[in-house]
Formats: structure tokens, sequence, C-alpha cells
């Protein structure tokens, strides 16, 4: 089939400010809490009061200062936007300050104007991993209302500032993973005999409201720009046709889709209740929360997608078959990355379809991609064709999803340049089109190479899709 990709579809990659930029407290910018996570999600606990040692993400790739010819290089594939999200501390640097710090407004002005003089838009996340450290010592993160206030602020400083530039948004990163990852996502802390699982759902809710409050200022500010959510999507498959299994998978997916029904169609899912109610507590809501989360829905749903999972109501399957990264069965059917994140092209088009008749709203894929070891050949290629292998298979089945009647705005490659990885903090875990010289221990000189998956995205940006 040739692919038929829409018009002014958005062809670009996505990368975090913690992730790439590095500076991390360069021009009066403050610690995130990305800051203290010595080896990312997976492999480290937070340093909350002892002394930060030589941190990936403290220098990552140097983009702070190496935007200009980086983007060139995606200006070089052809991209025409470039999703990327602005540091909160570099804005505010302990996230609620009485004044916003200008070098740090000023660089994202820098940021922008370069992109756009290069053709790309700028597709911005408020906030991708990276919330100020100073609201988590002093508010403990989201489970305090005040970040409402915060958040609110920061948005419309930066609405403010960056509305003639930006004219597409989304509020948070991956906001369902304050369920998987409470202190990157939401900068939560547990005390002892805490309630882990209601603590996450009502740092949720604030988030929830914050994020409507950020659509509403957002329309305000801009009204000719879009804001949408973005969530960490995936299919879930019961292992078999057991019903119990099937009643799994149900409860699984509904924990990503909890977040998309509030954003998307504006009030709690009715599920919600007996989930919170089964586990022991209620959600506290302040007087006109229900009524700010109805009026501001979202304009379109992002989502990143990388992987499938499968649930069985056999606690024994999980045993014999292992588990994968969000706490399901691998899948016999499909092969996995090398750190077991099983590649399922065909699942892109599920979700597609999945999360489009569900919420009838345009839908944004802002992330996807491989994660591999690369070598650098004798003479400086790259030959990832496992790289373009992936992209090719899940482009394919993006192509099937418009062609099933799902409205997509857009496709970004998760980092389109080698980055700092969000789960395990190496470096060595590479996604990009463009490959970093740098090792896991932060060794290296930072050159720039083209992969050969380069060219062939440029190829297929150059013939929007219709060569993959
Ligand atoms: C998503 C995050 C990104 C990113 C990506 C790849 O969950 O939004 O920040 O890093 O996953 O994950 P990893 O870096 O762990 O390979």
């Amino acid at each position: 089939m040739t692919a038929k990709f829409p018009k002014n579809f958005l062809w670009g990659g996505a990368i975090a400010a913690n992730q790439v930029e590095g500076a991390y407290n360069a021009d009066g910018k403050g610690l995130s809490v990305a800051d203290v996570m010595p080896r990312g999600i997976l492999n480290s606990e937070p340093v909350l009061n002892g002394e930060l040692g030589d941190f990936p993400y403290h220098t990552a790739i140097d983009f702070y200062h190496t935007y200009k010819d980086d983007n060139a290089l995606f200006a070089e594939m052809g991209f025409n936007c470039l999703r990327l999200s602005i540091g909160w501390s570099r804005i505010f640097p302990n996230g609620d300050d009485a004044e916003p710090n200008e070098a740090g407004l000023q660089y994202y002005d820098d940021v922008f104007d370069d992109l756009l003089s290069k053709g790309m838009q700028p597709v911005v996340t408020l906030n991708h991993y990276d919330l100020p450290l100073g609201l988590v010592t002093k508010y403990g993160g989201w489970r305090s209302r005040e970040l409402i206030t915060a958040y609110e602020r920061y948005c419309k400083t930066v609405f403010t500032r960056y509305q003639s530039k930006v004219k597409i948004w989304m509020t948070f990163n991956e906001i369902n993973c304050v369920l998987h990852a409470p202190f990157t996502a939401a900068g939560l802390v547990f005390k002892e005999g805490e309630n882990k699982l209601q603590l996450q759902f009502q740092a949720a809710h604030h988030q929830l409201v914050a994020s409507a409050l950020a659509v509403k200022a957002c329309h305000e500010i801009i009204p000719d720009a879009k804001i949408g959510c973005m969530i960490a999507a995936w299919p879930t498959y019961p292992d078999t046709c057991n019903p119990d299994d099937t009643l799994k998978a149900m409860a699984k997916d509904r924990q990503m889709l909890f977040f998309g029904d509030v954003q998307a169609r504006g009030y709690y899912p009715s599920y919600a209740k007996r989930l919170f109610r089964e586990n022991g507590f209620e959600i506290e809501m302040a007087t006109g929360d229900e009524a700010i989360l109805k009026q501001y829905a979202v304009d379109y749903v992002a989502f990143s997608y990388y992987m499938s999972q499968v649930e069985s109501a056999d606690p024994d399957r999980r045993e014999k078959t292992g588990g994968n990264l969000m706490g399901g069965l691998m899948n016999p059917y499909l092969k996995a990355s090398e750190w077991g994140w099983q590649i399922d092209p065909k699942g892109m088009r599920i979700i597609l379809n999945q999360l489009y008749d569900r919420y009838q709203k345009p839908l944004f894929i802002v992330e996807n991609g491989l994660g591999a070891i690369d070598s650098v050949n004798a003479d400086d290629s790259i030959s990832d064709d496992y790289r373009i292998d992936y992209l090719r298979d899940h482009l394919q089945q993006v192509a099937e999803g418009i062609a099933d009647g799902v409205e997509l705005m857009g496709y970004t490659t998760w980092g389109p340049i080698d980055l700092v990885s969000a789960s395990t903090g190496e470096m060595k875990k590479r996604y990009g089109f463009i490959y970093v010289d740098k090792d896991n221990e932060g060794q290296g000189t930072g050159r720039r190479l083209r992969k050969k998956s380069f060219y062939w995205y440029k190829d297929v940006i150059a013939t929007n899709g219709e060569e993959l």
C-alpha cells in the first residue's frame, strides 16, 4: 500500500529539556527533579539531601549551547516541526518565585526564533519530567493544591511571552505516568504508611485541574493556538480468551484512559468511583474543580507509543512468562528491544483507533522509536537498519490508521538526536537519526554524526510518507 498522509502533516522529532540541554545550573536555572536522579527512573532513587554527583542530566548533550547546529541538522532532514519542552525551573528557578528569570525566558525566545527561521514550528510541552525541585521540598510536589497556582502562573508567563511563536502546546508529558514514575512525573515522595495510590490519584487530580486551567489560559492568551494532553499509550491484550483475562486487561487499559477521559471529555469516568472506593479513598476536590474540568477540555490528544502489553488474571503466568516494563506479561508473538520493550507495529494502529473512537478529537503521535546500541563504522557511518525497520513498520501502521479514518495531526519520533534515557539515565540507549559521541560516563567529543536512518527519514518526509 502506498501510504497516504494528509497535506500539512507535521513531521519531526521530539526532545525534552532535561534530556538534552545540560547546563543544569546555568543562567539562573534552579534544580528540577531530573537533576537529582543519578541514573534515571528505573535505576535510581532521588538524591534529596545528599551531594549531587556527576549526573548525566547535568550535561546531557549540551543542547543548551548547540541548539543552532542541532536544529540545522533537523532542518536538513526536512522537519517542519520540533517537539521540545520548556524547563520550568529555567523560568521560575524554585517553581513559584515572585518574578520569572529573564535569562531563561530569553533562552527559549532564541531557540524558538532559530527553529522558525529554519522552517520548523515549535511544538511545546509545558512540563516534561522536570518539575522544579523547590516545589517538592516546599510543598511535597503535586500532592499539594498549591502547585496548581504555581503551574498556572508559569503557563500564563510562557503563553504571554511566546504567543507569536508557539501555536501548539501540550500540558504534561505522559500524565498517566504519575502511576508508574511518581517522583519523576509528579515529585511525589511517600512517607511510611501512606496510601500510595490515593496520593497518586490526588496528585493526578491537581494536575488535571492545572491542565484544564492551562487550556483556559492558552485559549485566552493565544486564541489561534491548540493545546492538548499527552499520555503514554499502549494497548493491553488479554493473555487468553478467558473473560477474567479480559477484565484484567480492561482494568489496565483504564489506568491509561482515565487521564485522557478527564482531559478530552471533561469529567471523571464512571468507573473511577469504584476504583477509588475499592482502594479505600476518595479524591478531595475543591468547589469549582469539576466545572473547570468540564469547561476546558483539550483540543487534541497527543501520545507516545513504544510497546503493547499483555494482562492475565492468573498470577502464576507472570512468573512463567516474565514481566514487561509496565508490569504486564511478555507477548510470545512479539520481539523485544535490547531493553525488553516489545516491538508491536500493529499496536500503533490499534491504539490510534482506540483513542480516536473514544475521543473523536485529532490525535498527535509525539513519541515513537527504538532505543538501541549503535556502533560507529571506521568511516564514521552508522548502519542502523534496525531503527529504519522499526520506524517503517510503525509508519505503515500509522498509514493504516489514517486509512481507517483517524484524524492525525503529525508524527514526531522520540529523540531524533541521541539523548539521555529517562528510564535508565544512559546515553548508550540511543534513539537518534543523529549520533552524539558521548558515552554513559559522559565521556566523548560530543561530535554529531548522521546515521543511515537520517537519510531514510529525510526521504520519508520529502515524499510526505509515500516512500517508507
Ligand atoms: C517516554 C518519555 C521520554 C523518553 C521516552 C523513551 O516515556 O516521555 O522522556 O525518554 O519515553 O524512554 P527511555 O528514555 O527510557 O528509553
